[in-house]
């Protein structure tokens, strides 16, 4: 260090010391000698927004300044995670924040501890979400993210007994120092009521309003570059109390409207199996939807005056269909409101707005009953309306015939007639993007076929990125240094400049050193999960994760199966040479997915036989995981030496932990599905592993009569292993528990986890074989970790800017 720089470091740590004790003092309102660690927690996340919020000023004003287009990222969810490690590091500020707390003995990494997990979000579409924002700030890109604040968000998952049990997440319990309260940013949603057609246009009377008010989150970029906007809604009834009921007597009933708009933000993914859950979510869409798009274009409309320039100085992203409904919303906007006519209107929309469809899934293409959609949204239904008889004029103008009429049509009218939020989204969008290269074509020839041939240039690609700040930097500081000292700092600027590290995998030293970082890793989850869980782990094991949201076509079962398999194995041939394994899971399951449930308690039920049996002496152990969450991933992903990314190819559009473990090392054992493909074009095919059947594999072995009972009856190891699960040997409480899972297996196994276990199996005894030559192991790690600096999420938000935005 030069003598400048350690007057800089000293200057600065002064400065953040003495801001911390102001802090303390006067707004957290403690004495530093009563002071307790959280107030301490808070008094570092505030000093710390200040020195961040003189760069959210400086953005912003530098963005109306040059009156540049902005980026406005709708979703649904943000699963943001913890703040302070991120935006410390971001800021440069680390280490003066360490050495302020130490001086009253306090250490930063304990107080990080009790930042609760901002949970706005379910998995992979909301953590993408996430370092997409971060993304765009460290690009410099002036950015917006709209969703909603959850006051419950995600459920938090107990394990009691081997079973899920969902609790609400009360993240918000103790303030959340991160947030600015915008009350004066508010608009009214309305729902419901009529619509009435005179002279001077269309006049929608909402029968009911709430209002959407802000609350503004900094996200901070890389080096502090940029600070942008992570602004979330939160619901007020126009009419908190109604007095006169009140003091009638009605002391519920007075509350009632605040209470219905508190429901709005409680929750994410209400459970919609009633009707009224799906009410709710409808609800919730249009909420902050109509927010979103009535603040972007006040926005617009002050600086730059007129609304039709509206595509040179915005884009709008809708991350999933969850935001569709903002097509009709801008629509509703521009032609009620600002008066434009019709095709005019559509020309602006269609030109602002982008969609990104994430997942292929019947099930989760969105559509609403019509009925519902009328009543709640009587003047978009118009519109949907509208919209529709021009697409299908144009379908008809191109020749389309009946079938691919009505698969264009933004009615689903085979059986209950249902408006689809996917072709709305698609009609309403000038780009429609796949989040990896398989899962885009596959986009072409499935859901969205006749779509695509009427609009053939619409349809592209963005393979999905992870932000190497959040998910290697900080994540993973040993690594980090490690890397520093053989290649220098490049790659934190620029993580596709890791591919200098390939010059290092056959250096011994180098390797050790890696190695030597994941076994502290692997020691510091150990010790983690012992105090967690009370279960030991030999950190010299080699741990095998599967880590995600528990779902049959991500195939938890199919790792399941293996495992008792081995299990089997080890028991019966104790005398060979048998690689001492972990195997972690973790995630949460929705609450009413009945299988997803099962295959929880199943890999409890494992593990606690398994753990408990000295036949295999210590060479096999299973850990489920409680509570699966961004901060979990932060300390498993670094200490993992197999990623399991094992779906049914063509079901998992991308994935993105596939991206998170192969960056810090693990070797994958995947299927030819998502970014698993491009994962292994990168990293080269002798540093991955992959079976099993491809996605046009599974397509054939579906239609031509697929016989998994043939399958389980010809192959011992998984005959024996499903008869002991399906007989109750896991499970002597209750022996039939699994009758069910294992019977479906037998009947029709839609995964097809019978067709790839044998390939799965030899797989796994692959894995084995390179374990054993740990050279060759830690020089595929690091191959690993110098090729896949491609996903980072700067690469895929600089194709966003370039190919859909225009930014
Ligand atoms: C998902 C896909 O299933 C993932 O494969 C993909 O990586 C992410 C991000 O593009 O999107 N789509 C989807 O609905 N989810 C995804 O993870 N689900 C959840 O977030 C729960």
């Amino acid at each position: 260090m030069t003598n400048s720089q350690t007057t800089t470091t000293a200057a600065a740590h002064d400065d953040i010391n003495t801001l911390v004790l102001d802090v303390l003092r006067h707004r957290v309102g403690k004495d530093e000698r009563a002071a307790k660690p959280h107030d301490w927690f808070q008094a570092a996340v505030l000093a710390l927004r200040d020195k961040v919020i003189d760069r959210w000023f400086e953005s912003t004003r530098e963005t109306y300044d040059k009156g540049g287009k902005r980026v406005y990222y709708l979703s649904m969810e943000f699963l943001i995670g913890r703040l302070l490690r991120d935006a410390l590091s971001n800021m440069g500020l680390t280490r003066e924040m360490e050495a302020a707390l130490r001086a009253h003995g306090f250490d930063l990494a304990a107080l990080e501890e009790l930042e609760p997990d901002a949970a706005l979000g379910n998995g992979g579409l909301g953590r993408l979400a996430a370092c997409f924002m971060e993304s765009l700030a460290s690009l410099d890109i002036p950015a917006y993210g709209y969703g909603i604040r959850y006051v419950n968000g995600m459920f938090r998952q107990r394990i009691d007994d081997g079973w899920q049990v969902e609790l609400p997440e009360t993240w918000l319990a103790h303030g959340n120092p991160w947030e600015f309260d915008r009350r004066e940013s508010a608009y009214r949603v309305g729902f419901g009521g009529e619509v009435v057609e005179s002279d001077t246009g269309v006049t929608w009377h909402p029968a009911e309003q709430v209002e959407a008010s802000a609350v503004d989150t900094p996200v901070v970029g890389w080096q502090g570059k940029r600070v942008n906007t992570l602004r979330l809604w939160t619901a007020w009834a126009l009419d908190p109390l109604r007095l006169d009921a009140f003091n009638a007597g009605d002391h519920f009933g007075a509350l009632a409207d605040q209470v219905k708009a508190d429901s709005l933000v409680r929750v994410l993914y209400p459970a919609d199996s009633s009707p009224a859950g799906q009410e709710l979510r409808l609800r919730q869409e249009y909420f902050f939807s109509s927010a979103s798009i009535q603040d972007i274009v006040r926005r617009h409309v002050q600086y730059h005056g007129d609304i039709r320039t509206l595509p040179d100085k915005a884009a709008i992203q809708l991350n999933d269909t969850h935001p569709s409904v903002a097509v009709a919303e801008l629509m509703r906007l521009l032609i009620d409101v600002h008066g434009l006519e019709f095709d005019e209107a559509w020309e602006v929309t269609k030109k602002t707005v982008g969609y990104t469809n994430h997942t292929l899934l019947p099930e989760a293409l969105e559509s609403w009953p019509l009925p519902l959609f009328e009543r709640l949204l009587p003047r978009h239904m118009q519109i949907v309306y509208a919209i529709n008889s021009r697409v299908l004029r144009e379908a008809r103008r191109a020749g389309m015939d009946g079938a691919q009429i009505s698969a264009i049509s933004l009615i689903d009218e085979g059986g209950e007639r249902r408006v689809r939020m996917a072709n709305l989204a698609f009609v309403g969008a000038h780009s429609v993007n796949g989040v990896a290269a398989l899962h885009t074509d596959l986009m072409k020839v499935t859901v969205f076929s006749d779509l695509h041939k009427l609009y053939p240039t619409r349809i592209n690609n963005k393979t999905n990125g992870v932000t190497p700040r959040r998910w290697l930097q900080q994540c993973n500081p040993g690594l980090t240094r490690v890397v520093r000292e053989a290649i220098g700092d490049e790659f934190l600027n620029d993580a596709q400049k890791l591919t200098a590290l390939n010059a290092f995998a056959g250096d011994s030293g180098f390797a050790e050193r890696v190695a030597e970082v994941k076994r502290a890793n692997k020691v510091a989850l150990s010790n983690h999960i012992k105090q967690l869980m009370g279960v030991r782990l030999d950190p010299d094991a080699l741990f095998d994760v599967q880590i995600k949201r528990i779902h049959e076509y991500k195939r938890q079962l199919l790792n399941l199966i293996e495992t008792v398999a081995l299990y089997d194995q080890i028991r019966s041939h104790p005398e060979r040479d048998w690689v001492p394994r972990v195997k972690i899971f973790g995630g949460k399951a929705a609450p009413s997915y009945h299988n997803a449930k099962l295959i929880i308690k199943l890999a409890n039920d494992i593990a606690r036989r398994v753990n408990s049996d000295p036949s295999v002496g210590g060479l096999l152990k299973v850990v489920f995981v409680p509570n699966y969450n961004v901060s979990f991933a932060e300390r498993i992903i670094p200490a993992a030496d197999l990623s399991e990314q094992i779906s049914t190819a063509g079901m998992e559009a991308s994935g993105t932990g596939n991206m998170k473990f192969a960056l810090n090392g693990a070797l994958t054992i995947g299927t030819l599905d998502g970014a698993n493909i491009e994962i292994k074009d990168h990293v080269g095919d002798e540093n991955i592993i992959i079976f099993g059947l491809t996605a046009d594999e599974v397509n054939e072995r579906r239609a031509n009569g697929y016989n998994p009972r043939a399958i389980i009856e010809g192959h011992r190891e998984l005959q024996q292993a499903v008869n002991a699960i399906a007989s109750g040997v896991f499970s002597h409480d209750d022996p039939d528990r699994y009758k069910g899972l294992i019977g479906g297996l037998y009947d029709h196994d839609w995964f097809m986890c019978c067709a790839d276990f044998e390939a799965y199996s030899q797989a796994q005894r692959g894995v084995d074989a390179r374990w054993m030559d740990q050279a060759g192991w830690r020089k595929s790690a690091i191959h690993n970790i110098a090729n896949v600096g491609w996903f980072s999420s700067d690469r895929t938000i600089g194709e966003y800017a370039k190919d859909i935005w225009g930014v």
